[in-house]
């Protein structure tokens, strides 16, 4: 009697985002190397869904579907600058709709002049820019904009003092931990979802001396796959364009210390997990909280040469997915393929809602059915529509297949239970005809390709037009004006520069001087204490 009252209570969400974090980085999915054993208790005692994907490869549009459960062309949201409408209902509009306090602390990378999205409260500002200043132009794919990833992430990887990713995540994990004792002894009795979002193990792969020590000694395993440039996919070899992976030479050495401050921003987070968990523990909501763990993207960490996101192979677009609630839910693997558009219908069913009322159609399902240990759908659409395309680029996975499709550029099939590192493209290989033939079909149900290029476009060309003046004279108004505050709208908006590259400002560490002030002082150039709360 009493576990049915407990069970038919609403439960509390806590929902922990790491950046850019690839699924074979954590031990519950095979890794030998990351030492995280908070993650791996979590795993242990919770449900891990060990085909698990993000929709789309890139930062703000990964978040963006997650929170609105739709594909990004369905909401124009194509890429880390386009426009996330204030129009679209997302989770933490149902969830609030639902009688849940809605809070967010962390990184969101909201692009547009709404900064909550449904949140009640935003513990932190962001740690991106929410401006149109990294809009992609498909129609001038040669040209390097200055913002665009260098290899530097990589060459100049090591032990640092501080970076300004370490003060933006220890503010998002002091102030979550510091709401859910607030939360504990407030008035307030309703149940929360809050999300705490760190940028880490985002590149730069700089990670302060004491969690670089964390590795010290051990074999830091190399990429899996090594393939000659010219033998890559082209929209592989326009990564390598786009993120100037021929301007400079990358060793062995580099790829090595790259991974092992990867592996040390890895441990960062568990430990950061471990606070936050102990918090939610000694405020009494342990028993009665589901604890989420998920991230928006992948890192290729050198595999085919290729780092960072931005493409459809495993490292860049699996990410783990941990559901933690004990008391519910049997600790269990899931193994059929689910995705991030599955994570708002999950979350509104299991706060008492039915997804087939929300407001908009839904592009993802239901996960409670595996959560309760039963078979899942088994199916992953994606859609990338960003930096290094000049087309859009599609996938379906179903099964044990991978297909993926750009107009432009030849057909991949991978068959990833024989072929886990996805070496050999079976397109256009005979006995892989008639399933090839069924997905160019269901590609044709699902897109109009030539519609989609053209809606990218012309939001990239007026995005474009909109930013030009504020790039050629930076030390006038932005795209977005404070006014929207003064008038008593809910943000105020964070200027940051159409050329700034929050992860390329680290303080190295240097042994033989004293840490000068330089990256705190660019790092305070965005990192405004600016507390947004809903008026
Ligand atoms: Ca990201």
């Amino acid at each position: 009697m009493k576990e049915q009252s407990f069970v038919s209570d609403r439960p509390n969400f806590l929902i922990l985002m790491a950046d850019q974090l690839t699924a074979r980085a954590l031990p519950c999915y095979g890794n030998q190397v990351a030492k995280t054993p908070h993650i791996d208790a979590l795993a242990a005692a919770g449900v891990v869904f060990d085909s698990f994907y993000c929709n789309s490869p890139l930062c703000a549009p990964s978040r963006f579907s997650t929170l609105s459960g739709r594909q990004i062309s369905a909401i124009g949201a194509y890429d880390n600058a386009a426009e996330f409408p204030a129009q679209v209902p997302t989770l933490a509009h149902y969830l609030r709709d639902a009688g849940y306090q809605t809070v967010l602390s962390g990184k969101m990378h909201f692009c547009g002049a709404d900064q909550l999205h449904g949140f009640e409260e935003r513990l932190t500002t962001d740690i991106y820019p929410a401006d149109f200043g990294w809009t992609p132009d498909w129609s001038r794919f040669e040209h390097r904009p200055s913002w665009y990833h260098s290899m530097d992430s990589v060459t100049q990887a090591g032990p640092c003092t501080r970076t300004n990713q370490v003060d933006f995540d220890d503010e998002v994990v002091f102030q979550a931990r510091q709401k859910l004792f607030d939360m504990a002894r407030s008035q307030d009795k309703r149940p929360f979802c809050m999300v705490a979002s760190m940028t880490h193990p985002h590149d730069p792969y700089v990670i302060p001396q004491p969690y670089w020590d964390r590795y010290e000694g051990i074999d830091i395993d190399m990429p899996r796959v090594r393939i000659k440039p010219e033998l890559l996919d082209p929209h592989s070899r326009r990564l390598r364009h786009v993120c100037g992976l021929d301007l400079q030479a990358v060793t062995d050495a580099h790829v090595r210390a790259a991974r092992r401050a990867y592996y040390g921003a890895v441990s960062y987070v568990d430990d950061q997990i471990g606070v936050l968990l102990a918090a939610l523990s000694d405020a009494r909501f342990a028993d009665n909280t589901i604890v989420l763990l998920f991230a928006d993207h992948g890192d290729m960490l050198g595999e085919r040469g290729l780092w960072y996101k931005m493409n459809f192979f495993e490292p860049a677009c699996r990410i783990p997915l941990i559901v933690h609630a004990p008391g519910r839910f049997a600790a269990r693997r899931a193994g059929e393929s689910a995705s991030l558009v599955d994570i708002l219908p999950t979350l509104v069913e299991l706060a008492g809602g039915n997804p087939a009322e929300c407001a908009t159609p839904l592009d993802g399902n239901s996960l409670v059915v595996q959560l309760a240990g039963g078979a899942g759908k088994d199916e992953v659409i994606g859609e990338y529509l960003a930096e290094g395309a000049i087309a859009p680029l599609v996938m379906i996975k179903r099964g044990r297949y991978k297909f993926v499709h750009s107009p432009v550029d030849p057909d991949q099939l991978y068959d990833l239970q024989e072929d886990p590192d996805e070496l050999r493209n079976l397109a256009s290989l005979m006995p892989h005809a008639t399933r090839v033939r069924e997905l160019r079909d269901e590609v044709a149900r699902r897109w109009d390709m030539n519609e989609l290029q053209a809606a990218v476009m012309a939001s990239q060309r007026q995005r474009h037009r909109c930013t030009m003046p504020c790039a050629r004279d930076a030390t006038r108004p932005g795209i977005f004006s404070r006014s929207a505050t003064q008038a008593g709208s809910m943000c105020a908006m964070i200027r940051i520069s159409a050329t700034s590259r929050p992860w390329q400002d680290f303080l190295p560490f240097r042994h033989d001087a004293a840490p000068t002030d330089v990256a705190f002082c660019a790092a305070s150039s965005y990192h405004h204490a600016i507390k947004m709360r809903q008026s």
